[in-house]
């Protein structure tokens, strides 16, 4: 089984408020129903979701009344969001269900107190294609917060234990410099846990809420002490996904599960 990450900055276009990439949402969901493997897919919420999360200051909980809108509005855009991604992957003739976060999980500090796995389980059971994402959710210390499309990664990966987590971002993968300040940067085909601390990552951090590519080592580092291999690969380059999907030989950087 595979769990996939379809980053935010692949899938919208961050810079400009809900702009979906059809095209490349598209091809994606292609890729995906070619490789036809046991998928759970998630996403971010790239320019859906952090645009008003950060007007709102929705990441650090309740303050006032104003946030109440600010979370409604929020959580509408980030489920529109999602229902263009489950339009692409039904055109693709893939049986994607939405399972929505707010409703399947909550959040103790930032951290999951409840989350109902075994909703992924039974439509996975049935053959069809839990889909997930970045959502506002509810927290019991702070009133509500965000849960990252990282978080819910994290979480399914170590109930799941996938045979690989797939993030599909936008570079190639990791370099042991920032390529685009620095020349000389080499390209990171495959790495362990220790090395990875070492290395800076490429993708600029926009205004991302959730902490962009700096929470994104993180979670590699969490899911590499399950013994889980994770690889980034670039979403934009969509027969990539396949080839990893399918055990081909492909550009992308593995970060080895702790053995
Ligand atoms: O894009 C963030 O999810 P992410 C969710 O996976 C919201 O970090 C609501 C901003």
């Amino acid at each position: 089984m595979f769990i996939i990450k379809l980053g935010g900055s692949v899938i919208t276009d961050k810079t400009k408020q809900q702009c979906f990439k059809e095209d490349v949402m598209d091809d994606l969901a292609e890729a995906i129903k070619k490789a036809n493997k046991e998928t759970i897919l998630v996403h971010g919420a790239g320019s859906f979701g952090h645009i008003l999360a950060k007007k709102y200051e929705l990441n650090n909980g309740y303050k006032n009344d104003d946030q109440l809108h600010g979370f409604s509005v929020t959580h509408k855009m980030v489920q529109s969001l999602n229902s263009l991604v489950l339009k692409s992957l039904h055109k693709n003739d893939i049986p994607a269900v939405s399972l929505s976060p707010h409703s399947i999980l909550k959040l103790n500090d930032h951290k999951i107190l409840e989350f109902n796995y075994k909703i992924f389980n039974a439509y996975l059971e049935q053959h069809f294609t839990p889909v997930t994402f970045g959502d506002v959710v509810l927290d019991k210390k702070l009133g509500f917060s965000i849960c990252s499309g990282d978080l819910l990664v994290m979480a399914l990966a170590e109930y799941f234990k996938p045979e690989k987590v797939i993030f599909a971002i936008d570079e190639d993968g990791l370099y042991d410099a920032n390529p685009k300040i620095n020349k000389n940067a080499e390209f990171i085909d495959s790495t362990t846990l220790e090395e990875l601390e070492k290395f800076i990552t490429t993708a600029d951090k926009h205004d991302d809420v959730t902490k962009g590519m700096e929470g994104k080592v993180d979670t590699i580092k969490n899911i590499a002490e399950l013994g889980i291999d994770t690889v980034l690969v670039n979403g934009n380059k969509p027969e990539r996904l396949y080839q990893l999907m399918v055990g081909k030989d492909t550009k992308c950087t593995i970060v080895n599960g702790r053995k």
